[in-house]
């Protein structure tokens, strides 16, 4: 089993409406492991990198606005299969579109108040990881129940 890590954060609308203890642990009982966490008002500028790819789309600057009023929960977890499951957790970007039981189907309504980010790739993983994260904020430890997660 491959462990691989995935950039998650919680979207101010999520930390408004007072669901990070609620979304932390879907990530936490499924057995993933988290290895960096911090709150922080994110700059106009770190969100035109992390959402580069979508400059172009006519809803690019609505989206900036609503992620930079901030605060947004910014987290690495770490597993095996934690970018494609992290995206089965969260759900479809819509939240009409996303199933009862993930995230954004459970908790939104709204594709503009969604609650929540995650990776869509092992490759953006990494890249947003390094944007959001110094490598000192990133803590390598043991989970104590690691082997009665992991045959
Ligand atoms: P996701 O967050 O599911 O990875 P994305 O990367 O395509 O979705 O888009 C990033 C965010 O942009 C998304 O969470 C909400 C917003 N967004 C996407 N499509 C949109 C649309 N058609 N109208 C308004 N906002 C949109
Ligand atoms: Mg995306």
């Amino acid at each position: 089993a491959l462990t691989i890590e995935n950039f998650i954060m919680i979207k101010p609308d999520g930390v408004q409406r007072g669901l990070c203890g609620v979304i932390i642990k879907r990530f936490e009982r499924k057995g993933y492991k988290l290895i960096g966490l911090k709150m922080l008002n994110p700059t106009e500028e770190i969100l035109k990198e992390h959402y580069k790819d979508l400059a172009d789309k006519p809803f690019f600057k609505k989206l900036v606005n609503y992620i930079s009023q901030g605060p947004v929960i910014a987290m690495v977890w770490e597993g095996v299969d934690i970018v494609k499951q992290g995206r089965r957790i969260i759900g479809e970007t819509n939240p009409l579109d996303s199933a009862v039981g993930t995230i954004r189907g459970d908790f939104g309504l709204e594709v503009g108040r969604n609650i929540i980010h995650g990776s869509d790739s092992v490759a953006s993983a990494n890249r947003e990881i390094n944007l959001w994260f110094k490598a000192d904020e990133l803590i390598q430890w043991k989970n104590h129940s690691t082997e009665w997660i992991y045959e």
